[in-house]
């Protein structure tokens, strides 16, 4: 196989895109050879706001297409294609803003991208050769968004709360559920299916026997 394949795995806020992501990843990599297999989150393409004072940053719509640089993630899928590495942001959730770190991302024979508004931009979904929609129950999502965020995102639940109303909400309605029809499977209940998971996993080993 000479082509890269890139999988994107989208859904709402807290669905369960990153575990599922991330399972299918971390039991792969070690089975496959160096290259075979990479994966990349949408999140790290946030847009840099370490020009803005954090009482601004604190008001930005970050469940909004424009809140990414989608523009940059799309080149990087051009790149790493052409068989470049690249350099990929990375985001710092407490700061709202992207760190100075960067993580080298080599060329990969598999690419998985994941992250909430993936399948809602015309030009990356025409980059996008598997395209699956993790559809959780909203309420579900809530609860473990509230769980998180306040554990590993430094929030309080009313900030999650108020948020949540804000914007994750609506915009999950404007955006994000019209995208699953721009989806060719979508995986029930969330990030622990394991049959979903099974099956993206054969048909990963699969494109690579091709
Ligand atoms: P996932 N987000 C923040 O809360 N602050 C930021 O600085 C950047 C992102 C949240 C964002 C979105 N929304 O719902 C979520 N809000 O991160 C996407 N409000 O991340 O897909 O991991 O849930
Ligand atoms: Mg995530």
């Amino acid at each position: 196989m000479t082509r890269t394949t890139i999988i994107a795995i989208a859904g709402a806020s807290a669905s369960g895109k990153s575990l599922f992501s991330q399972t299918i990843y971390n039991e792969l990599v070690n089975e496959l050879e160096p290259g075979a297999i990479a994966i990349i989150e949408e999140d790290a393409y946030y847009k840099d706001q370490s020009h803005l004072p954090m009482a601004h940053r604190t008001q930005t719509n970050y469940d909004h297409p424009d809140a990414f640089e989608h523009a940059l993630m799309l080149e990087h899928l051009t790149q790493l294609r052409s068989g470049n590495s690249v350099e990929v942001p990375s985001y710092d959730y407490a700061q709202h803003t992207r760190s100075e770190k960067t993580r080298r991302v080599p060329a990969a024979k598999i690419l998985i991208v994941e992250g909430i508004l993936l399948l809602s931009d015309k030009a990356l979904n025409k980059e996008f050769d598997i395209k699956v929609f993790i559809d959780t129950p909203l309420d579900i999502c809530l609860m473990r968004r509230m769980q998180r965020d306040m554990e590993q995102r430094g929030r309080t639940l009313q900030s999650v709360v108020e948020q949540y109303q804000a914007t994750v909400r609506p915009m999950f309605y404007q955006f994000i559920e019209p995208s699953k029809h721009n989806a060719d499977l979508v995986v029930t209940r969330g990030g622990m299916n394991r049959v979903a998971i099974d099956i993206i996993k054969s048909k990963i080993k699969y494109l690579l026997q091709e």
